[in-house]
Parts: structure tokens; C-alpha cells; sequence
């Protein structure tokens, strides 16, 4: 197979899409020479094939993790770390628009999005450079006889397995907190969108990192993500993506060789507007807060509480602004909402609305296919649920929202935390004292307080309950790639 292709965006024109596997700072095929067919979700037509990785591929990248690790890497000083990642940062901005671009072909996110997606990886990539040589042990004192102090060394070669909803941005944030602390990768985007992490790796290349640092195969979760997270010569995994493929992980984790889990799953958040919210503020979040990204966000707002003295009014408004969401074409600048990733997705997002349907809940808007090509989904609102419903319970992962009423604070804090999940939950009123009791009150890694899906790479982001494992960017992010080792020096004199 060709190791790369020409294709051809309406922002950039034609440009080289890389189709192999980079492993080493080199291209190559996979071992079995098999492929993986590419779909723009847009027009259901084949982008390209790339490379898949199978369990062979998967062992030479780790081979050459592991080289890395053992040898160059582990000579580089922390500061000339961060000096390759903010060339990286450099080159990655520099082609913000390809990146991006390529981005929105793959994943039929709006272009507009889409950049925004690239800048955020270049300010985690800038944020984590800048850690690179401030990852610090300690001394402790402990008697007069002896000198201690401890190290915060890499853990060596990790998998990481990461999704379709954001590619560059879960490469960012699995590449910042990684590379920084020392460690090598071998990473596998999801087998619907490998193309914008592919063109990523070229950078790696030109920004210096020695090879075998950093490799980015493509390739089945059941095949060379089980192979990542059930080998032997892997010190740790991090993964993104669905909650009962995440158990699948730590199972296959624990029955090999115990490597450390780190797991960013799935979530059902709640998002409250009290009588005393701006209004108009508030439908605004409440729309971003389930719509943006297509409702593919594991931190959706998709179950909406509103007390009943604004009920009637916010549902109207709602309706009326969710109407105006644009949906369509990613490559126009105004489009708001692409298209769901693939068919299988679309499918299943169209099931939880017949389901909702079934179950006795009213569709205030949308529920259909968008047009007849690709796979677009209007904006839908469910109202008149009930808190055992599959639509208020399960992840939906795509443009539907279900709203309820409620009476009470106590009321709502109890609804809130009615889920297995706890990645986000978000507040709006204009009464501190009630943002910050519920807030405290909430069962989730993240709360929103008059606003939604405001992430930032300063900040930890991760969940509670069954939502995950562990914590991504901020400082918290280290604590999941590195070690402690404690060193114990005798300071001469006689055994006890
Ligand atoms: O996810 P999967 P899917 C949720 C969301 C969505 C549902 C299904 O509710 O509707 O998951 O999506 C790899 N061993 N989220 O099926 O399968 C796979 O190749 C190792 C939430 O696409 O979890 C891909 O790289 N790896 C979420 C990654 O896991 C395996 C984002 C995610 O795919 C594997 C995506 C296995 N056995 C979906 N099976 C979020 N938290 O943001 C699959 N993979």
C-alpha cells in the first residue's frame, strides 16, 4: 500500500495525508499489510485506506518505545524535553489550518471548531513544555544518622488508546503530560478518524524528538487496543472512550502484567438552571452545552433540570434558539453542527430517541435524519421524562437533550447525582450562596457555574463514579506518569 496519498480540502487545497504507521520516526505498512477504509462522515464517501496495526505491529512499536526509553530518551535533560515540545507547539500552530482542515474531513466537526480543537493542543503542548523541568522530588529529614529524598521518575512505555469526538485534542492531552515527564508512547487514534493524528506525527519528526519517543499506529480497538492494553512490555495505559470498553481494559490490564490504568469514560451530566438564572445566559450554555461537538462529548449537558417558576418560558426559548443552530456542510464557516461519526453512531443515537419516544416522552424538537446525505441528526429536546427513563440514564452521545422540572434545591441535588456517571454538572442562578452549596453537593469531576464545556489545560478534567480514573491536564495529570522512588543513604557509623 501507498504510505501516503494526495487529498484535497476546501481550505487548503491538495495536500499529503501520510497513510502508514509511524513508528520509529519512520512510515511503514503494517506486518499483515491490512487496511483500514476512511469515511467522510459528511458524504459517506471513502476518504482513503491507512494502515491497521495488528498485535505484530503493536509489539514492534513497543519494541522501539521501549529502545527510546532505554537509550536516548532517557539522556535528554528535562529542559531540552520541553525545548522539543514547544517546537512542536510551534509546528503545530504553524499548520493550524491543515490540521484542522484535515480534522473536519475525518470528523465532520465545523472547520470553526475544528481550529479551535488544534489551538487548544498547541497551548497544552506549550503548558506541558513548560513542566518539563520543574518535576521535583523532595528531601526528607528524618534523623542525623541517614539522608533521604525521593524522585519523580517516568514510568516508562505507555499505550494510549484515544477516540473519534476529539482527536487532536486527546492527542494533546495524552502527548503534554506524557512526553514531558519522560516517558515514550505508543498511541492508536480510533479507527474512524486516524487522519489528522498522521499528519501530527510528521511534526514529531521535524521538531527532533529521537526516534521511538512518540509512535502513532492506526488500528481496531479488539485488535491492537486489546493488544496495548493486555501487553507485557507496557508500564501503563490511558484510555478514552466508551465505560464498558474502559472495564474491558483494566480487566486485560490486571490479568497481564498490572500496568497502571488511567481511564476518561463516559458521562450522563446534569445541567440545572434555578428561577433566579439570566435567562437568556443560561439557554445559551444550556444549547452549547448539549449541541457542541454534535452531543459526541463525554461531558454533554444532555440531562437539563429547570425549576418550575421559568419552566414554561425556558422550554420555548430553548426551542426557538435550538432551532437556529446551523446544521450542516463542516467546511462553511457558520455551520455550528456536523454531521454524528458513522453510520453505527447514528444508528444508535437514533435508537435512544425511539426509545425515548417509546418509553411516553414528548419530542419539543427535531428527532429525524438532517437531509439526505451524511449522517446528520437534528437538534432534539425531549420533555415530560421520568429519571428511570434509558434517555435520562444512558449516554446518548449525540444531539438530544431531555428536560426536566423541578421544585427544590434538594430536589435537584438528589436528580443530579442519580447516574452511575460523574464527569460534569454545571449551575446557573445568580445567588453565590446556591452555586456554591450545589456545586459542593454534586457527585462529578467538573462543575459549571453559569456556563458549559469550558476546559482549559490548566485544569484538572477527569471523573467520579463510573466516569473514570484518575485526572487529565493541570498539574494532576503528572501524578498519572510518573513514580515515586524513595532513596534511603546511610551516612556511615555503625549498623544501629
Ligand atoms: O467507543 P469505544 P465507540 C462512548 C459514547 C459512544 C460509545 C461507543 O457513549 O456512543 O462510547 O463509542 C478503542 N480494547 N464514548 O464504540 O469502543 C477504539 O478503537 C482496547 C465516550 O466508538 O470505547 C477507540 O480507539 N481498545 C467517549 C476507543 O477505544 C478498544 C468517546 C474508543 O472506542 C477496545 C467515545 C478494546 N476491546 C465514545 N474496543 C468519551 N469518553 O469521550 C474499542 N477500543
Amino acid at each position: 500500500m501507498p504510505l501516503s496519498v494526495q487529498l484535497k480540502t476546501p481550505v487548503t487545497g491538495e495536500y499529503t495525508q501520510p497513510t502508514g504507521l509511524f513508528i520509529n520516526n519512520e512510515w511503514v505498512e503494517g506486518v499483515d499489510k491490512k487496511t483500514i477504509e476512511v469515511i467522510n462522515p459528511t458524504t459517506e464517501e471513502v476518504i482513503c485506506h491507512v494502515a491497521e496495526a495488528t498485535e505484530k505491529d503493536v509489539d514492534i512499536a513497543v519494541a522501539a518505545a521501549r529502545k527510546a526509553f532505554e537509550g536516548p530518551w532517557r539522556k535528554v535533560t528535562p529542559q531540552q524535553r520541553g525545548i522539543y515540545m514547544n517546537r512542536l507547539a510551534d509546528l503545530v500552530e504553524k499548520n493550524l489550518d491543515l490540521l484542522a482542515a484535515v480534522e473536519s474531513l475525518d470528523n465532520g466537526k465545523s472547520i470553526t471548531m475544528a481550529r479551535g480543537d488544534v489551538g487548544a493542543v498547541v497551548g497544552t503542548l506549550r503548558y506541558y513544555a513548560g513542566w518539563a523541568d520543574k518535576i521535583e522530588g523532595k528531601t526528607i529529614d528524618i534523623d542525623h544518622e541517614s539522608f533521604h529524598y525521593t524522585r519523580q521518575e517516568p514510568l516508562g512505555v505507555c499505550g494510549q488508546i484515544i477516540p473519534w469526538n476529539f482527536p487532536m485534542l486527546m492527542l494533546g492531552w495524552k502527548f503534554g503530560p506524557a512526553v514531558c515527564t519522560g516517558n515514550t508512547v505508543v498511541l492508536k487514534t480510533a479507527e474512524q478518524t486516524p487522519l489528522s493524528a498522521l499528519v501530527f506525527a510528521n511534526f514529531i519528526k521535524e521538531a527532533g524528538f529521537p526516534p521511538g519517543v512518540f509512535n502513532i499506529i492506526s488500528g481496531y480497538g479488539r485488535v491492537a487496543g486489546a493488544a496495548i492494553s493486555s501487553h507485557m512490555d507496557i508500564d501503563k495505559v490511558a484510555f478514552t472512550g466508551s465505560t464498558v470498553v474502559g472495564r474491558t481494559i483494566m480487566k486485560a490490564a490486571a490479568s497481564s502484567n498490572l500496568k497502571k490504568v488511567t481511564l476518561e469514560l463516559g458521562g450522563k451530566s446534569p445541567n440545572i438552571v434555578f428561577n433566579d438564572a439570566d435567562i437568556e445566559q443560561a439557554i445559551s450554555w444550556v444549547n452549547f452545552g448539549i449541541y457542541f461537538n454534535h452531543g459526541q462529548v463525554c461531558c454533554a449537558g444532555s440531562r437539563v433540570y429547570v425549576q418550575e417558576g421559568i419552566y414554561d418560558k425556558f422550554i420555548a426559548a430553548f426551542k426557538e434558539r435550538a432551532e437556529k443552530n446551523s446544521v450542516g456542510d463542516p467546511f462553511h464557516e457558520g455551520t455550528f453542527q456536523g454531521p454524528q461519526i458513522s453510520q453505527l453512531q447514528y444508528d444508535r443515537v437514533m435508537g435512544y430517541i425511539e426509545a425515548g419516544k417509546k418509553e411516553g416522552a414528548t419530542i419539543e424538537l427535531g428527532g429525524e435524519r438532517h437531509g439526505g446525505k451524511g449522517y446528520f441528526i437534528q437538534p432534539t429536546i425531549f420533555t415530560n421524562v421520568t429519571p428511570n427513563m434509558k434517555i435520562m440514564q444512558e449516554e446518548i452521545f449525540g444531539p438530544v437533550v431531555a428536560v426536566a422540572k423541578f421544585k427544590t434545591e434538594d430536589e435537584v441535588i438528589a436528580l443530579g447525582n442519580d447516574s452511575n456517571y460523574g464527569l460534569a454538572a454545571a449551575v446557573h442562578t445568580q445567588d453565590l450562596n446556591t452555586a456554591i452549596r450545589v456545586s459542593n453537593e454534586l457527585r462529578a469531576g467538573t462543575v459549571w457555574v453559569n456556563c458549559y464545556n469550558l476546559l482549559h489545560h490548566q485544569l484538572p478534567f477527569g471523573g467520579y463514579k463510573e466516569s473514570g480514573i484518575g485526572r487529565e491536564l493541570g498539574e494532576a495529570a503528572l501524578a498519572n506518569y510518573t513514580q515515586n522512588k524513595s532513596v534511603a543513604i546511610r551516612l556511615g557509623g555503625a549498623m544501629f
